[in-house]
């Protein structure tokens, strides 16, 4: 066993799943690929499956009965990976906007730097993000601003889906309460990192938009962040979250 496992959620992947699984497992620094996968209608789970069969001791499936949200898909990720004791935990999306070739930066960060959470961040080096319309990278930028401001946290992208957690970060936090499922999933789990006293590291990476499947962005995970922050501080300021 690798002591490093890549989380992709996916839903509806299947342009995408094969050459996403083979580009992390080709990699130079070995790392074990665990798909959670929402019973997508487009049988991205059956892919996995028939590639298993390849990669018998390295790829690993997860299948959930319905479409449950980004963020239980990674919490369901994040127990089962602890409990197979791996020691570093990654977040990666399917669809190629995080380069698989990064994979080794965040790990870096983590086993040879000071970092007990490693960000692929678009927004340490300017803005580092390819081939998204403008208004979503103002958003996604004055998101992070956003996030700063009401959090205290000094972090250049908060939003970030591309990271990598030593296991004791993930021991340290509470799964169970954790409430997002969007993009405030990713803020209420650095925020969490970060009430913990944990080390929060920020990797430049190169962010491109997907060009093959579908987004599964929608109005009410814009909605759920800009409240979510909101929230997530009140809460810390009452000493419950
Ligand atoms: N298991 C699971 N995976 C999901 C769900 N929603 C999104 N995903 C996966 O989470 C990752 C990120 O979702 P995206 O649709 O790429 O979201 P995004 O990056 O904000 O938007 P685009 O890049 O514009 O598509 C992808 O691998 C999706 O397949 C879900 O409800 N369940
Ligand atoms: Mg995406």
């Amino acid at each position: 066993m690798n002591d490093c496992i890549v989380i992709i959620p996916t839903y509806n992947e299947i342009e995408n799943i094969e050459s996403i699984i083979r580009s992390v497992l080709s990699q130079h620094k070995p790392f074990d690929i665990l798909i959670v996968d929402d019973n997508s209608p487009d049988k991205t789970a059956d892919k996995v499956r028939l590639l298993q069969t390849e990669f018998a001791d390295r790829l690993f499936l997860e299948n959930r009965r319905t479409k449950a949200g980004l963020g239980t898909a990674y919490v369901h990720g994040f127990r089962w990976a602890l409990e197979k004791k791996y020691s570093f935990i990654f977040e990666m999306d399917a669809d190629f906007s995080h380069n698989p070739n990064d994979l080794e930066k965040l790990y870096n960060a983590c086993h040879f730097g000071n970092a007990d959470l490693a960000i692929g961040s678009r927004y340490v080096t300017g803005v580092n993000v390819v081939n998204w319309p403008l208004n979503r990278v103002l958003m996604s930028y004055f998101a992070s601003v956003y996030v700063q401001i009401i959090t205290g946290m000094k972090i250049h992208d908060a939003t970030a889906g591309y990271v990598c957690y030593k296991r004791e970060v993930l021991e340290g936090i509470d799964l169970n309460r954790i409430k997002f499922v969007g993009y405030a999933f990713q803020i209420e789990m650095k925020y969490r990192t970060f009430c913990k006293k944990f080390n929060i590291v920020e990797v430049p990476i190169i962010f491109t938009d997907r060009t093959k499947g579908v987004s599964k962005m929608s109005n009410s995970i814009i909605v759920e962040a800009v409240f979510g922050v909101i929230s997530l501080r009140l809460k810390k300021l009452v000493n419950s979250l």
